[in-house]
């Protein structure tokens, strides 16, 4: 404040000393040369408030390589899982007979297990048979049956080799009853045959007058009517049974309605 005050007083000084000497225009101008005294230098200002800062500088070269490291160390792992089983190998070649062993004990009798398979077994056949049985006569038109058996025809006639044969084929024989029951039971299929004979599983071609069934055995039933057989004219070797139950020995060469006998 000193030093304004100060420099205001010289700058007034001055001024005033121009006026006074330049205050008249008629007179002639004058050269003054009167030196004036060096001002006293001013104190040192302030230090100014600091800079911004300046930018980043640029990255610096690389270092040089390091050392090499240290070997680290191995950790072994866990076993890896079983691989899958390998191809079977080929059959090798039969070996030789061995020593016949000794001769072993003599065995136990059979369990009831063993006795209860064979009476299973047994039925299981007696099954199969009767079914097959079954299946044989229910593939005739006509049909029945009689106890065990089954008299099946499909109406056709032919003599006694013809229905021998139609009848074995069909799986069964020719008609022959061995009962009263059996014969009735033939005898009422007229009805439903329209038939006047059925030709019967019998002959007498061996010997005359001994009638025997297809096995050649004796027979153990008949049912004759009165007077046959009476091999009329020697050319009655066969049988038939009539509508009314009877049987009459007749030719072998004729035909007659066939039955069979399943
Ligand atoms: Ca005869
Ligand atoms: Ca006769």
């Amino acid at each position: 404040m000193a030093l304004f005050s100060q420099t205001f007083t010289a700058l007034l000084l001055l001024q005033l000393e121009l006026h006074l000497f330049g205050g008249s225009e008629a007179a002639a101008p004058q050269t003054l040369s009167c030196p004036a005294p060096a001002g006293v230098p001013g104190t040192p200002g302030h230090n100014g408030l600091p800079g911004r800062d300046g930018r980043d500088g640029r990255d610096g070269a690389a270092g040089p390589k390091g050392e090499k490291g240290e070997l680290g160390l191995s950790v072994q792992g866990p076993p890896g899982k079983a691989g899958p089983a390998g191809r079977a190998g080929l059959v090798g070649p039969v070996g030789p007979r061995g020593p016949q062993g000794p001769k072993g004990d003599p065995g136990s009798p059979g369990s009831t297990n063993n006795d209860l398979v064979k009476s299973l077994q047994s039925e299981l056949q007696s099954l199969k048979v009767r079914l097959s049985t079954m299946e044989k006569a229910i593939s005739f038109p006509t049909f029945k049956r009689v106890g065990q058996k089954y008299y099946a025809s499909n109406g056709m006639k032919g003599n006694f080799a013809e229905g021998l044969k139609f009848c074995t084929d069909a799986g069964g024989t020719l008609v022959l009853p061995r009962s009263e029951a059996e014969n009735k039971a033939l005898s009422a299929m007229h009805a439903t045959l329209g038939s006047t004979y059925i030709i019967l599983g019998t002959t007498d071609r061996e010997t005359e007058g001994q009638f025997v069934d297809l096995n050649k055995k004796p027979l153990t039933f008949t049912s004759w009517k009165e007077n046959e057989p009476n091999d009329y004219e020697g050319k009655e070797d066969c049988a038939g049974i009539h509508i009314n139950a009877k049987w009459n020995d007749l030719p072998c060469g004729s035909a007659y309605t066939i039955v069979c006998e399943i």
